[in-house]
């Protein structure tokens, strides 16, 4: 018996996991185990070597078990100790190192025009940039043989061969995106629409995808005077100039009538842009009262309805406030570029946080 208490003692403490314990239980005090099989023969022996061997068979029984029971304990407290090891976390450290990507100054811009029109009442709205002829063109009063599409460097979609419906374009300005608007929820009606347009044209200040902010509002009783507060109002609060003057200057587009093309007074002194002060102007952006024939593509009664409408290039407006040289380089996915000009992710424009700081 202490042949087999020492043998069952050494390889209990020796266990590595709780599988060789449920074996080694099995192999001793198990059914058919070896101390089981011993107290099986209790009964071929004299009663007297019984009333011996039976008390101490029943204690080694109760001390294996116990020993069996204290290495799980045992083991289950290491495997615990060794997870919290692996496991542990200081909390205290910073979540994560600052992130490697940056927010391109288009994204940048477009969330600080939207969050300045947006102040002033004005509604984001999205469309399609594969566009009907008919939205892109002919809804704005550019019918086919008006020279501003073949001015527009338009990009046509494939048509399969024999079919001879007018072929889809690349939308060459945001406007369809107001048709759409006035389409679908009518007048009274204030939204901006800034997205990528496209026009076949590539040079140092032309890109064939570029981007667009257009703004349309609708009431009956909308006129210039509300573009020109609403303009001003704007480049005050993107340029972060407590003071600007825009000049306006009559203009023709086929959509609005009258016409303007706005400018901003700027000085270069020094080879820097300054906003708001000096004799220079700089054109930055087009805008006039919404054609009668362009109301009524929309489905809105011209005789009852009346609104102004602008439009600025997002990418340009960007070069200027941000002092980015080339056009160009906004499309070449260069990281060294996008480090360089790029905003923190965190850094959100909001109109109270005083937009881009
Ligand atoms: C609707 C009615 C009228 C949008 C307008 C301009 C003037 C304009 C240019 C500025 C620089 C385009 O990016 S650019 O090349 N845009 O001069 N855009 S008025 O007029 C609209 C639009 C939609 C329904």
């Amino acid at each position: 018996m202490d042949d087999l208490r020492d043998k069952y003692m050494r390889l209990i403490a020796g266990a590595a996991d709780e599988a060789a314990l449920e074996e080694l239980r099995v192999q001793a005090v198990g059914k058919k185990g070896e101390i089981s099989l011993k107290m099986r023969e209790l009964g071929k022996m004299s009663p007297d070597e019984r009333k011996e061997a039976g008390p101490r068979l029943n204690a080694l029984k109760d001390e294996i078990n116990g020993a069996l029971a204290a290495r799980k304990a045992a083991l289950g407290d290491a495997a615990l100790e060794e997870r919290l090891r692996a496991e542990w976390l200081d909390v205290t450290l910073p979540a994560r190192q600052r992130p490697a990507g940056t927010i391109h100054p288009v994204s940048q811009v477009t969330e600080e025009v939207t969050a300045i029109f947006a102040d002033m009442g004005f509604a984001v709205a999205e469309g399609p940039q594969v566009e009907t002829d008919w939205h892109n063109f002919d809804a704005l009063n550019i019918p086919g043989h008006h020279p501003a599409r073949a001015e527009m460097d338009t990009f046509y979609m494939a048509r399969a061969e024999g079919d001879d419906r007018p072929p889809h374009v690349l939308r060459t300005h945001t406007s369809p995106v107001q048709i759409r608007s006035m389409l679908a929820h009518g007048a009274p009606l204030r939204v901006i629409a800034p997205g990528r347009v496209y026009r076949a044209d590539y040079d140092q200040t032309h890109t064939p995808m570029f981007h667009q902010v257009e703004g349309l509002a609708i009431d009956t009783d909308i006129t210039m005077a509300n573009l020109k507060w609403c303009l001003e109002e704007f480049c005050r609060a993107f340029f972060e100039v407590d003071h600007v003057d825009l000049r306006f200057r009559a203009s023709h587009f086929p959509f609005t009538e009258p016409s303007a093309e706005v400018d901003i007074r700027c000085s270069w002194e020094g080879g820097t842009l300054k906003l708001g002060e000096g004799d220079d102007w700089l054109e930055i952006l087009g805008s006039g009262m919404v054609h009668p024939k362009v109301l009524a593509a929309g489905d809105i009664d011209p005789t009852a309805w009346q609104g102004f409408a602008f439009g600025m290039g997002i990418d340009r407006i960007a070069m200027l406030k941000y002092g980015i040289p080339d056009l160009r380089a906004f499309f070449d996915s260069d990281l060294r570029w996008l480090r360089h000009y790029g905003f923190g992710a965190l850094d959100m424009p909001a109109i109270h946080a005083g937009l881009s700081r």
